[in-house]
């Protein structure tokens, strides 16, 4: 039987060059490979402060972007999850043979709660929600950047508990993180992950910014004052962040990028970096702006159809392993 995957992403706007390198390029990459699901995980994005009227436009436009980079609705499914109501079910099922040890490791919840949001209960248990959307689908592997490892290992820990207890239910689902640019570094600190949440804009590229806004944020991306153009993250985080998602954009090896712009100082190399993003993001950004939001919505009520039909038969195996066999 065809393998199958499974990935998400939230609809809280900001969508980056980290989104795309780190999880999105795979996606459609994958989908040729794989029985493809992707899903805008909304339920996941009330877990931090929203406005209701954004929501509904950030699952469009979220939608638009995949659609956009080529994700596929003849060879993927594509929907979002509270079309699905077996996510929640299977979460809460989860949930009550979740240790809240293993909650309390994880640093996600963590670094959100030190960045002022609020500690409810839905953010805290995000990786059981998150684990229940990778199970429902039985999906075994799941692209994901690098800051995705630690809940995919909640997720298999979940899948392995509920199979000893109630048999075996669950494939145990692996990451399939990207060898380059799996953690994008922010352009403002490169000691931190590129992200949607950052107040600082000048921190990240966004897959729709003009190309002006392109150049401008990699022209101030912060480096170091020592002008050689060379891989060291420890030394050269600012320009070692550059020359990754230079190599990605451009398929070069990043010794190569190195042989070339070692000398001809920062300038020179910026601009080569923004061309290098500015081109990689170009195709994508003129098929955005063909895309109706009415056939956008289209996608998403057929493959949430199809979701939830999946997911139904699927479930109707979980309650029956745990009890709960309908009358
Ligand atoms: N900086 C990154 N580098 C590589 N991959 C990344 N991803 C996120 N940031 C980077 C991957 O993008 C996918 C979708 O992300 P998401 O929307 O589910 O996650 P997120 O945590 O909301 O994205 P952000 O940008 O990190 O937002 P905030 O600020 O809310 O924390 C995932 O596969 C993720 O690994």
């Amino acid at each position: 039987m065809q393998q199958r995957i499974f990935s998400g992403v939230q609809p809280t706007g900001n969508i980056h060059i980290g989104n795309y390198l780190g999880a999105f390029r795979n996606w459609v990459k994958l989908q040729d490979e794989y029985d493809a699901i992707y899903c805008i995980v909304d339920l996941h994005a009330m877990t931090t402060d929203y406005d209701p009227g954004e929501l509904e436009k950030t699952r469009i436009e979220t939608a638009k972007v995949l659609l956009a980079l080529g994700v596929d609705p003849d060879r993927s499914l594509l929907y979002t999850q509270s079309q699905v109501p077996g996510h929640a079910e299977l979460a809460w099922i989860l949930s009550t043979m979740t240790p809240m040890g293993v909650l309390n490791r994880m640093t996600q919840f963590k670094e959100k709660t030190a960045a002022g949001a609020s500690s409810n209960l839905g953010l805290y248990s995000y990786p059981v929600l998150m684990a229940a959307d990778i199970l429902l689908h039985r999906a075994n592997l799941v692209p994901v950047g690098d800051d995705q490892r630690q809940h995919i290992e909640v997720t298999r820990d979940l899948a392995e508990r509920f199979n000893n207890k109630f048999g075996d239910v669950f494939p145990i689902p692996e990451a399939h993180v990207p060898e380059r640019s799996a953690r994008v570094m922010s352009l403002t600190d490169p000691h931190a992950k590129m992200s949607k949440s950052d107040p600082q804009p000048k921190s990240r590229v966004l897959l729709l910014d003009e190309s002006d806004v392109i150049r401008k944020r990699i022209r101030s991306a912060v480096t170091d004052s020592d002008p050689e153009v060379r891989y060291d993250t420890a030394a050269k985080p600012g320009i070692s962040n550059l020359l990754e998602i230079m190599s990605a954009c451009t398929g070069s090896p990043i010794d190569s990028l190195v042989d070339e712009y070692a000398a001809g100082g920062y300038g020179r190399f910026k601009d080569a970096v923004a061309d290098a993003v500015i081109a990689e993001l170009a195709p994508a950004k003129e098929r955005f702006v063909a895309l109706e939001n009415g056939d956008v919505r289209d996608v998403l009520r057929e493959g949430g159809m199809r979701a939830n039909e999946m997911a139904e038969t699927y479930q109707s195996e979980v309650r029956a392993a745990v009890g709960l066999k309908a009358f």
